[in-house]
C-alpha cells in the first residue's frame, strides 16, 4: 500500500482558541460575555467549511476587468466571484461592521466586534479589507460628515441587513506615492450647493484602490476654484465622499478603470487604478484639513490590520497544529517530538501577544467612542494603534513563514493553498502605513500630545505590578525591558534630529512587544494556558 497523507482540517477557530476566550472572559461584564461567546460561537463554527470553501472560491476566481462591451462601449465592469458575493452577505448578516456601532455594547463594542473580526479575517479571502474601510468610513461620516451626506450613507454601511449593506473604499494613493500624500495630485472643483452639502467633480489619477467595487470611497484632493492656485503640500488637501454611480452598459460616472493590480497575494479582492474626469464628490470637514480628517479613517483601518494579522496568525498556528496530529515522522506524530512542539508552542504563544495588544487597542477605541475614555487613554491609544499595527504585521510575516515550514515541502506547493497565508501576510506591512512610516507617525504623535509617552508610563505602572502566579523569570524580564525601554526612549527624545528618526523603528519594535507581553501578562494572571503563552513570549521576544 502506498503512502498518502491527510490534508490538514480546518479546526472551529472559536473552540481551538482558549486565549481568545479567556481575553473575552476577562475584558467583559458578564451581562455581554455570553452574547459575545454566541456570536463567537457562530463564526466559530463557518471557520470550518463554509468560510474556508467560500475563500478558495474566491481566490480561485479573482476579479476581472471588462473595460469594453462586445459593440465597443466602456463599461468598465468588474466581476467578481459569486464567492466574495457571498463573504459580503455573510459579513453582513453576523454585524462584523454593524457590531461597532451597537450602542447597547456601550464601550465593548469595539472588543466584541474584534474577537468576531479575528475569527472572520484570516478564512475571508480578505474580505476584512472592505469591512475595515467600511467601518473606518462609518467613523469619520459620524464624526465630520454634514448630516445630509451621513443619513444617506451610514445606515448602510452599519447595518445587518445584506439587502441595505454597501461597503466603501479608501482612494488615498497616487503615483507620487501612498505614504507621503502631500503629493497629491487629484483635483477638486467646485460643483455647486445641492441640498445643503458641497459638491464637486475630481480629476485626477488614484493609482491603488482597493474593493473598487463599492458603492463610496473617501479619498483626498485638492481644490481647484479658479479664483486662486491651489495650496501645495499635505495642507492643501481636502477629504471627499465620492458614491460611486455605475449604469449597466455605460461605465462609472466621470470615473474609469485603468487595469486592476496584479498583486502577491489578496488575489480576491479587486484594486484598481482609477482615472477621475469629473467624479462626483462631496466635501467632508473643513477644507484643507483633509490629511487630519482622513485619519480618523486610518486609525480604524490600522486596527483591523492588526486584527488581520493576529487572524492570520492564529488560523497558521491552527493548520500547523492539526497538521502535527496527523503527520508521522521519525516514528512518531510531529506533535510528539519535542523541537516541533516547542516551534508550535512559540508560534501560539506570539499570537497570543499579539491578540492581548490588539484587544487592548480595541478596548481603548471602544472607551474613546463611547465617550468614556480618559485623557490619558485617549492619548495611549494614538500611539498604542501605530505601535499595535507596525509590530504585529513583522511577526504575521513571520509566523506565515514559519507555518510553512511546518509542512515542509507541501507548504511551498500552491495547490495545498498554504502558501496563500505567506503572501497574504506580506501586504499587512506594507498597506495602511509601512513600518517606517508609522515609527515615525508614533514619533510625531509624541511630538503633538506626548503620545508615546502615555505608552510608556502605562507599561512602566504595569511593570511594576506584575506578580505571582506570573512566572518569576519572565515578570523579571518584563520589568528590566521597560525599565530600559523609557531609558532608551528618554534619550532618543532628548537627542532628536536624525539620530531620533533612525532609530524609531527598533524603539517602536520593542515598544510593540513589551506591550504585547503586559497586556497578554494581565490575561495570564487570570488564565492556565495565556501564562504558559507569557513565559514563552517573554523568552523568545524580551529575553
Ligand atoms: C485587513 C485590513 C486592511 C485594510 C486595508 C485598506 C486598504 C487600503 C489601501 C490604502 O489606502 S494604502 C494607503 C495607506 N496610506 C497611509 O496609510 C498613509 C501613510 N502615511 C502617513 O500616515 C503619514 O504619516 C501621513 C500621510 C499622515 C503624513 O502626512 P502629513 O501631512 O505629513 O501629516 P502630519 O503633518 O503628520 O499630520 C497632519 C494632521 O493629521 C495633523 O493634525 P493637525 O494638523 O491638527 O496638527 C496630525 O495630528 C493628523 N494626523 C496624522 N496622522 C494621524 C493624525 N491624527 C490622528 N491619527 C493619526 N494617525
Amino acid at each position: 500500500m502506498s503512502f498518502f497523507q491527510d490534508a490538514p482540517g480546518n479546526p472551529d477557530l472559536f473552540l481551538a482558541d482558549p486565549t481568545l476566550r479567556a481575553e473575552l472572559a476577562r475584558r467583559l461584564p458578564a451581562s455581554l460575555l455570553a452574547l459575545a461567546q454566541a456570536r463567537c460561537a457562530a463564526i466559530g463554527v463557518a471557520s470550518t467549511e463554509l468560510l474556508p470553501r467560500l475563500a478558495a472560491q474566491a481566490e480561485a476566481q479573482p476579479p476581472e476587468h471588462v473595460p469594453y462591451d462586445p459593440w465597443g462601449r466602456r463599461v468598465d465592469e468588474i466581476r467578481t466571484s459569486p464567492a466574495w458575493e457571498a463573504l459580503r452577505v455573510f459579513s453582513a448578516t453576523q454585524g462584523l461592521v454593524a457590531t461597532g456601532y451597537e450602542a447597547g455594547l456601550g464601550e465593548h463594542r469595539r472588543v466584541i466586534q474584534a474577537a468576531l473580526l479575528h475569527l472572520f479575517s484570516a478564512s475571508s479571502a480578505t474580505y476584512s479589507c472592505p469591512l475595515a474601510m467600511t467601518d473606518a468610513a462609518a467613523r469619520v461620516l459620524l464624526d465630520l460628515a454634514p448630516a445630509s451626506l451621513r443619513e444617506r450613507l451610514v445606515a448602510g454601511l452599519t447595518t445587518t441587513d445584506p439587502a441595505r449593506f454597501i461597503t466603501s473604499g479608501q482612494w488615498m494613493t497616487e503615483r507620487t506615492g501612498g505614504s507621503d500624500v502631500g503629493g497629491t495630485e487629484t483635483v477638486a472643483r467646485p460643483a455647486g450647493v445641492v441640498g445643503g452639502e458641497q459638491r464637486y467633480t475630481l480629476h485626477g489619477v488614484k493609482w491603488f484602490t482597493s474593493a473598487t467595487t463599492s458603492e463610496m470611497a473617501l479619498t483626498l484632493a485638492r481644490i481647484d476654484d479658479g479664483a486662486q492656485a491651489p495650496v501645495a503640500g499635505s495642507r492643501g488637501l481636502s477629504l471627499f465622499c465620492v458614491e460611486v454611480t455605475r449604469e449597466a452598459g455605460r461605465g462609472w460616472q466621470g470615473i474609469t478603470v485603468n487595469r486592476l493590480k496584479d498583486k502577491l497575494g489578496t488575489r480576491a479582492l479587486p484594486t484598481a487604478e482609477l482615472t477621475l474626469d469629473g467624479a462626483p464628490a462631496t466635501l467632508i470637514g473643513e477644507p484643507g484639513r483633509g490629511v487630519a480628517n482622513i485619519s480618523g479613517m486610518l486609525n480604524v483601518t490600522r486596527l483591523y490590520n492588526a486584527i488581520a494579522s493576529a487572524s492570520g496568525m492564529r488560523r497558521a498556528c491552527a493548520l500547523a497544529r492539526d497538521y502535527a496530529e496527523r503527520r508521522v515522522a521519525f516514528g512518531r506524530k510531529l506533535v510528539d517530538l519535542p523541537l516541533h512542539a516547542a516551534t508550535l508552542a512559540d508560534m501560539e504563544a506570539e499570537t497570543a501577544a499579539v491578540l492581548a495588544l490588539v484587544m487592548e487597542c480595541a478596548a481603548l477605541l471602544g472607551r474613546s467612542e463611547a465617550g468614556t475614555a480618559s485623557e490619558d487613554e485617549r492619548r495611549r491609544l494614538r500611539a498604542l494603534i501605530p505601535l499595535a499595527k507596525l509590530t504585529t504585521a513583522k511577526q504575521a510575516v513571520a509566523t506565515a513563514s514559519e507555518a510553512l515550514e511546518c509542512f515542509g515541502g507541501a507548504g511551498y506547493v500552491e495547490d495545498t493553498g498554504l502558501p496563500r497565508l505567506l503572501r497574504d501576510a506580506q501586504v499587512l506591512a506594507i498597506w495602511e502605513g509601512t513600518t517606517n512610516v508609522l515609527s515615525l507617525d508614533v514619533l510625531r504623535a509624541e511630538g503633538r500630545e506626548g503620545a508615546f509617552s502615555a505608552v510608556l508610563a502605562d507599561l512602566s505602572q504595569r511593570s511594576e505590578r506584575l506578580a505571582r502566579p506570573l512566572n518569576r523569570v519572565a515578570a523579571t524580564a518584563v520589568r528590566d525591558g521597560v525599565r530600559g525601554l523609557v531609558a532608551a526612549g528618554r534619550q532618543a527624545l532628548s537627542e532628536g534630529g536624525a539620530a531620533l528618526e533612525a532609530g524609531a523603528r527598533k524603539l517602536a519594535l520593542r515598544a510593540g512587544h513589551l506591550a504585547e507581553a503586559l497586556y497578554l501578562a494581565e490575561t495570564a494572571a487570570v488564565d492556565e494556558v495565556a501564562a504558559e503563552q507569557f513565559r514563552r513570549f517573554v523568552a523568545l521576544r524580551i529575553g
